[in-house]
């Protein structure tokens, strides 16, 4: 810890998948390369494993307790998306004379209701935070909400990345006329068909960990090929490969919020599956996604219609392939809005500042 930097604990439960460990992964490691002293306080260190194992200098990871206690220097605590920090834990930080501020992450939303909840306190008027406050932060798509994970230099590091020898270096070379395209999804009636579409062309599909490779072995048969299609089920990759992988695709299909920004800043089509909801909460996520991306530029003709179909339960023939220019141009205007935005880390440090 340096003189300057200023103290975090960040705590996370793991409720499902990786998304939960991977924001908080992302947000401790940005936070320590910026120089601030960070502890990370898991439920379930397992995804970290699989997508951190090496750590990052200046994170330290405790597992989650029930006696786990804020360090005497501590300034900001973060709970990601209302995951609750132990009773004792809240009860020691409303004891101490200068509490640090508590901050509530929330999950990344474009819909209106969540945004109107950016900023605001939350007073505790009973149990063991009594008389602190807890504030909500909400990661968004403009400038009046909490922003979006962007570590600095990424897009310089996009934009000077060369994909063919990254994808030789992992082992994974592309035939010179292959388009590669990545498939991170949950599960969908519909893949064998959307696989026959692909295979209209070369293409190398790259499947990183999880339900899809299944799907994508039960299509495909044990040689994941068809016609000009080959598959290549891939091994858990770090976050850093992982938005190599996706910097590598010329579309891709990603699934939870923490892909769907990290296929924001590699610039290609991508659709986005959301993990679904009973009351059909992600189709009202989804459109409000739409509208935010369509406020800044026009969606082009065919791309709302490949979103739905990802999100859509039946087995239907999937919609016609959009023209690729137009969609990545559109992406591309979006992306550059986005891009001159403060990101989240950032905004987070300064709301940090200004409430303590
Ligand atoms: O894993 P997800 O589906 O998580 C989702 C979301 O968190 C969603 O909010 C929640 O409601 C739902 O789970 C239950 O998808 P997401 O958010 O894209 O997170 C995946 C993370 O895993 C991301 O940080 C990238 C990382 N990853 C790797 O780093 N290496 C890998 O090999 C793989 C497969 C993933």
């Amino acid at each position: 810890m340096t003189m300057s930097s200023v103290r975090w604990d960040l705590f996370c439960r793991v409720i499902d998948n990786l998304g939960d460990a991977g924001v908080c992964w992302r947000l401790a490691a940005d936070l320590a390369a910026r120089g601030e002293a960070v502890r990370l306080v898991i439920d379930d260190p397992a995804p970290l494993v699989r997508i951190a194992p090496d750590g990052a200098a200046g994170v330290e990871v405790l597992r989650w307790r029930d006696d786990v206690a804020p360090p005497s220097d501590i300034q900001v605590v973060v709970e990601a998306f209302a995951c609750d920090p132990p009773p004792r834990y809240v009860a020691q930080m409303a004891g101490r004379g200068q509490p640090p501020c508590w901050i509530n992450l929330e999950y990344l939303s474009a819909e209106t209701h969540a945004l109107r909840s950016h900023g605001l306190p939350s007073p505790q008027f009973e149990g063991p935070g009594r008389g602190l406050t807890k504030w909500w932060v909400q990661p968004g798509f403009t400038s009046d909400s909490g922003g979006l994970l962007r570590e600095p230099g990424l897009l310089g590091a996009r934009e000077a990345f060369e994909r063919d020898a990254w994808l030789q270096a992992m082992g994974w070379p592309r035939a010179r006329d292959e388009r590669v395209a990545v498939l991170f999804s949950y599960a969908h009636a519909g893949i064998a068909r959307w696989l026959s579409t692909l295979a209209s062309r070369p293409t190398l599909l790259l499947v990183p960990q999880g339900p899809a490779q299944a799907l994508v072995r039960r299509a495909l048969g044990p040689h994941l090929r068809l016609r000009t299609l080959r598959a290549l089920l891939l091994p858990w990759l770090t976050q850093a490969q992982f938005d190599r992988l996706l910097w590598s695709a010329d579309s891709s299909v990603v699934r939870g919020e923490d892909s769907l920004v990290r296929a924001l800043w590699a610039g290609a089509p991508f659709v986005w599956q959301l993990y679904p909801q009973r009351d059909g909460a992600h189709r009202r996520k989804l459109q409000a996604f739409l509208e935010r991306w369509a406020a800044e530029a026009p969606l082009p003709p065919g791309v709302a219609e490949w979103f739905a179909w990802w999100n859509a339960d039946a087995a239907a023939a999937p919609p016609r392939w959009p023209d690729a220019a137009a969609w990545r141009a559109a992406l591309s205007r979006w992306r550059e809005a986005l891009a001159e935005q403060s990101d989240l880390t950032s905004r987070l440090i300064g709301f940090a500042l200004a409430k303590r």
